[in-house]
C-alpha cells in the first residue's frame, strides 16, 4: 500500500456503527474506517457512558477515487432518519464536517435530500467535527471480529484494529457488502495466506448482498 495516496476524512453517524463500517469498509476509495464516539461535549465517552455523544464512522478516503458527494449518496441510503421514527442521540443522523468545502455539499446535499422526503422532515444533523473518541477495541471490525479464527489469524492490534487497511476491507466483503466480483479484484493487494483466502472467499460468497443488521 503506497503512502502518496492522497487521503481525506468524512465522519458520519446514522444508527449502529457496526453496520456502518461494513458498508463503508468495502467501498472502493475507502482506505480505513474506525468506529467512535463523537457530535458531543461529554469527555472520554465510552459506550456504557456516551453522554451527549453519538455513534459514528470515521473514514478515510482517496478522494480520486471516491467523492465526499459519493460517500454521501451512501449515507442517505443506508440508515433511517425520518422524523417519523424518534431517535436516540446515540443513533442520530450526523454529517461532522472536516472542512468548508465538505460543509457546503453536506448542506447542499440535505436540502436536496429534504425536498426529496417531503412532507416527510429528516432529522440530519450538520456539524463541524470537533472530538471524535475511537471507541472500545472490541466495537472495531466487529463484523471480522466476528469470525474469530480469521480475526485471531491477522493478529490485530487494538492499534490494527483501528488503522488496518485489509482489516477495513474484510469488515465490509465478510458482511457481505461489495460482492465476490468485486473481492476477487482486489484480494490480491491484502496479503492473505492461502487458508485465509480460502476461508474468506468461500464467506464472502455466503454473505454477498445479505444487508446489513446490528
Ligand atoms: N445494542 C445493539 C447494537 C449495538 S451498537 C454498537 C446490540 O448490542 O446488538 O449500538
Amino acid at each position: 500500500h503506497h503512502v502518496n495516496i492522497p487521503k481525506a476524512t468524512a465522519t458520519f453517524g446514522m444508527g449502529c456503527f457496526w453496520g456502518a463500517e461494513s458498508l463503508y469498509g468495502a467501498t472502493r476509495g475507502v482506505l480505513r474506517t474506525t468506529v467512535g464516539y463523537a457530535g458531543g461535549k461529554s469527555e472520554l465517552p465510552t459506550y456504557r457512558k456516551m453522554g451527549d455523544h453519538t455513534e459514528v464512522l470515521e473514514i478515510d478516503y482517496d478522494p480520486t477515487v471516491i467523492s465526499f458527494k459519493e460517500l454521501l449518496d451512501l449515507f442517505w441510503n443506508n440508515h433511517e432518519y425520518g422524523l417519523t421514527t424518534p431517535i436516540k442521540r446515540q443513533y442520530a443522523s450526523l454529517i461532522l464536517y472536516h472542512d468548508d468545502e465538505q460543509k457546503q455539499i453536506a448542506e447542499t446535499s440535505k436540502l436536496e435530500e429534504q425536498e426529496r422526503r417531503a412532507p416527510e422532515v429528516i432529522t440530519t444533523e450538520v456539524a463541524p467535527k470537533a472530538n471524535f473518541y475511537a471507541a472500545e477495541a472490541y466495537h472495531q471490525k466487529y463484523r471480522l471480529q466476528g469470525h474469530k479464527d480469521l480475526a485471531t489469524s491477522l493478529n490485530l492490534s487494538p492499534t490494527l484494529l483501528q488503522s488496518s487497511y485489509v482489516a477495513t476491507k474484510l469488515n465490509g466483503y465478510l458482511a457481505g457488502v461489495g460482492g465476490m466480483e468485486q473481492f476477487k479484484t482486489e484480494v490480491d493487494t491484502f496479503g492473505l495466506t492461502p487458508t485465509q483466502r480460502q476461508y474468506c472467499n468461500y464467506h464472502v460468497e455466503q454473505n454477498e448482498g445479505q444487508g446489513l443488521y446490528c
